[in-house]
């Protein structure tokens, strides 16, 4: 038998593993978990960058974007899904009822609705009051095409220095992903988001796609991302990760190649962050992020462990 254990993203990662965790410990199935421990998080209306509560588009509108994955022939994803709050269930959906790996759009929504998923109001008023200000204070659709902008980002660390008395912090935007292996041994993984706060309209990032925002490869591990999504997107960081456990490296070194081929690759602002987890099949596992200021969420027989990311690439 194989100890189980539940590795998630972000400060928010706790309400993940809380549900993921009572699953694991009874024997069920990683995939279950993991899910169940998505559905959490994007149920949470205060988690304000991930299903409902999250923050919308440039043009006030919330679209939010999954993936799962448990082995490269069996993975699925929604993305630009508006009106449903969970996008993990219905990647999951995605996965098992249909010949396809990923849904967008109008096309995820009908097939929610005939999935018999309930169409809902996701865009709360709290986020709306957030994009209202975002407005006020000078926001576009327009000004948020043009180069050089960049959405509200790394806002844990900001949270952090508002609670310390600094100033009021920028929305939040982070993605929970949530990585988990059960008693049988088996892997699975999530990643849901509502992607980067006040996104150019039909943006879709890294989350909902396979081997970026999420990997899972049973024989060698699992790996996700947070962080801006275009900066994973070009170097596909969850399958490198994973490669790299696959060419013999440890969670950890893998994490570092693939931040190491993002700085390499991109001229870095200020404010870009990326993070990564990893868990490799035999339950080693690791967290790091470009920047200071990610945390995860790891849980197993011995107990919750909300911690700061192990390895930061930039200080
Ligand atoms: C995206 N990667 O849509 C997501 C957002 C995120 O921490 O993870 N933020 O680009």
């Amino acid at each position: 038998m194989a100890s189980p254990c539940v590795l998630s993203t972000w400060s928010f990662g706790t309400i993940a593993n809380a549900a993921a965790w009572p699953i694991l410990s009874r024997g069920g199935a990683a995939l279950d978990a993991v899910i169940a421990g998505a559905t959490a998080v994007e149920d949470d209306p205060k988690v304000d960058s991930v299903g409902t509560g999250g923050l919308p588009d440039a043009g006030g509108e919330l679209s939010l974007d999954a993936s799962v994955m448990t082995d490269p022939a069996n993975c699925g994803s929604v993305c630009y899904l508006r009106h449903y709050p969970n996008p993990a269930q219905l990647a999951r959906r995605v996965m098992e009822k249909t010949i396809h790996v990923m849904l967008a759009g109008d096309g995820a929504e009908d097939f929610a609705r005939r999935q018999g998923f309930a169409r809902r109001e996701t865009l709360t008023p709290h986020a709306r009051a957030a994009w209202e200000k975002w407005q006020r204070e000078g926001g576009s659709i327009h000004g948020a095409e043009r180069e050089g902008w960049l959405p509200p980002m790394n806002v844990e660390e900001r949270y952090r220095a508002a609670r310390l008395g600094g100033a009021s912090p920028d929305p939040s935007h982070d993605t929970v992903c949530v990585l988990a292996k059960d008693a049988a041994g088996q892997l699975a993984g999530v990643c849901t988001t509502s992607g980067l706060g006040f996104k150019v309209p039909g943006r879709v990032g890294d989350s909902p796609i396979i081997g970026h925002g999420l990997y899972v490869e049973q024989s060698v591990g699992a790996a996700s991302a947070t962080g801006n999504g275009e900066l994973i997107m070009g170097v596909c960081g969850s399958f490198l990760a994973v490669e790299e456990m696959r060419r013999g490296k440890s969670p950890m070194e893998a994490i570092q190649e693939v931040l190491r081929r993002v700085a390499a690759s991109y001229t870095l602002k200020a404010d870009h962050q990326v993070a990564l987890i990893a868990l490799r099949a035999d339950g080693a596992w690791a967290s790091g992020s470009l920047r200071k200021g990610f945390s995860h969420c790891y849980t197993d027989a011995a107990g919750v462990r909300p911690e700061p990311g192990q390895f930061t690439a930039i200080l």
